[in-house]
């Protein structure tokens, strides 16, 4: 079954495919939200990820309000930025650690597989029998992004009038650890 998902995402990128893969349950996004295209009247705030703690324990937003959060990851670790519920967090979180127990996902980043692709034409005797490609595991949400070690990532998010929202790391352990805060609505 996780295999099957892989397979799927390899196959979404051998043909290209740019929509991102809405897997929630439908209802569940428009209740916390969602991923928004910033303006220049954005609002932005700066969030630190280190090994194993945010920046901030709490973030103030309004509801309604976009925000574009820039993450910057100082630490040697993979982290992630996850918008929701603790429950839904909780759950993703265990979705996680499958995909770390298959290789798609690994301590400071994607896995990278080798694929081998073939010609769709008839080759001629020229031609190489098929040529080899390093492909990226793609892990998709819509409300959240991971954030490899040494870089800075945007995510954009409008939040709807919800309580209870945290921004969360749901990688192994790493929630356990204090990798968790606040959103506070004013
Ligand atoms: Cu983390």
């Amino acid at each position: 079954m996780k295999r099957s998902r892989l397979q799927l995402l390899i196959t979404a990128l051998l043909f290209g495919a740019t929509t991102p893969a809405f897997a929630q349950t439908p209802g569940s996004e428009t209740s916390i939200g969602r991923q928004a295209q910033a303006t220049p009247a954005t609002r932005t705030v700066f969030v630190k990820m280190d090994d194993i703690s945010f920046g901030q324990k709490s973030i103030d937003v309004k509801p309604g309000e976009t925000v574009r959060f820039v993450l910057k990851n100082e630490g040697a670790l993979m982290h992630e930025f996850n918008i929701g519920k603790a429950e839904s967090q909780l759950k993703h979180q265990r979705e996680m650690a499958a995909l770390f127990k298959d290789g798609t996902l690994t301590p400071t980043g994607k896995a990278k597989s080798i694929v081998w692709r073939e010609h769709f034409t008839a080759p001629s005797d020229s031609d190489p029998p098929g040529y080899p490609e390093v492909i990226e595991a793609k892990h998709d949400d819509p409300n959240a992004i991971l954030v490899e070690p040494g870089t800075t990532k945007e995510f954009v998010w409008t939040f709807a009038d919800a309580s209870n929202l945290n921004f969360a790391c749901t990688l192994p352990g790493h929630y356990q650890a204090g990798m968790v805060g606040t959103f506070v609505m004013r």
